[in-house]
């Protein structure tokens, strides 16, 4: 029985093309600048993303800390949505190796409203630790995988621009975001100061992302990457698949999003309490309701039956498509769920 993974678009497996090309890759000392399929890779985000430069990290945690390392000193503020994922999920790391302080507001559907990053920006007091940076994320992760719409980003990052705010975008899964919306990647990545965004989630590739950049910006993050433990050597091996992530895997994503509205469809018309949201993309939330089961213990039954998928609390889970996922695999796993739930 195939066991399918919906836990994480972060399970996905490279492709035989990526394995084939990692194998061929021509490698150099990327420490000293000379890995070409770095290079190359890193000329070919920035290009696609609308920025000067950009710098090959290991994780799309390594990318966002070295981004808000860079862009603020100790003492300083960053804005950071209360369910964003560099506020729940980094370990806390700009506080723990920048000093940096999380001035936190509401990121209801995915953003923080424009008035709310106005009201973070205050006069010079010395009371105030002093808001340097906005933290957005899109496509947004707890707020039910929705896709953010052109529109509300722009609106949000010049409200921290006219408050006198950089920007960083936690684009981890920015080409899944404007898939959803039909619009080049660039209405996102080419309106903030820095992005970064996951080549090892639903682009497939085994690790790896992006940060990208004014040229100035990504020379000081790439001194932060060193500083992290992050300066990799014959790291072109990986390149070579961020290259096909890049490339391809970029083009398949509204596959991704058909059967997480197809898996939707199916666990709603079963009555289950699937979460809504304005623009879906390669993720479904299910809200289990004050008397459902315990969606940890659900996950371990529908783990028997080899469907798997994580709790993100007591009563909710969630489920992730990706290319390793088919229509039939969420079709077999909405029958698995829903059986479950009967029986429980
Ligand atoms: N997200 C993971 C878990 O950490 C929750 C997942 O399975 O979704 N930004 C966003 C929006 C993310 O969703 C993630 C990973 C990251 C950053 C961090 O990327 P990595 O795992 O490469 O450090």
């Amino acid at each position: 029985m195939k066991v399918i993974d919906l836990r994480s678009d972060t399970v996905t497996k490279p492709t035989d093309e990526m394995r084939a090309a990692m194998a061929a890759a021509d490698v150099g000392d990327d420490v000293y600048g000379e890995d070409p399929t770095i290079n190359e890779l890193e000329k070919e985000s920035a290009l696609m993303t609308g920025q000067e430069a950009a710098l090959f990290v290991t994780s799309g945690t390594q990318g966002n800390v070295a981004a808000l390392l860079t862009h603020c000193s100790r003492g300083d503020g960053a804005i950071l949505g209360s369910d964003s994922h560099i506020y729940i999920y980094e370990g806390g790391g700009l506080s723990a190796l920048g000093g940096i302080l999380p001035l936190v507001a509401d990121d209801p559907g995915g953003i923080i409203p424009p008035q709310k990053v106005l009201s973070w920006c205050r006069p010079s007091n010395v009371h105030f630790a002093p808001a340097r940076l906005l933290c957005v994320e899109n496509t947004h992760n707890r707020a039910g995988g929705t896709a953010v719409s052109p529109k509300d980003f722009k609106a949000t990052v010049e409200a921290a621009r006219s408050g006198g705010l950089s920007v960083h975008l936690d684009g981890a899964r920015v080409f899944n975001a404007s898939t959803a919306w039909g619009v080049d990647v660039k209405e996102f990545t080419g309106i903030v100061d820095s992005v970064q965004f996951c080549l090892s989630k639903g682009l497939g590739a085994p690790v790896g992302s992006m940060l990208c950049g004014g040229a100035e910006f990504i020379s000081r993050a790439r001194h932060w990457r060193k500083r992290l433990g992050g300066g990799l050597r014959q790291a072109g091996i990986l390149a070579a698949a961020g290259l096909i992530a890049l490339r391809k895997m970029t083009k398949r994503l509204a596959e991704d999003h058909e059967n997480a509205a197809r898996l939707s469809s199916a666990l709603l018309a079963g009555g289950v309490g699937v979460e809504t949201v304005d623009k879906p993309t390669n993720m479904v939330y299910v809200s289990l309701g004050a008397d459902g089961p315990d969606a940890n213990e659900l996950s371990r039954r529908c783990a028997a039956g080899g469907v798997l998928f994580g709790a993100v609390s007591e009563r909710r889970f969630r489920l992730v498509t990706h290319f390793g996922v088919a229509a039939v695999d969420v079709d077999r796993a909405a029958e698995t769920i829903m059986e479950e739930l009967k029986a429980s």
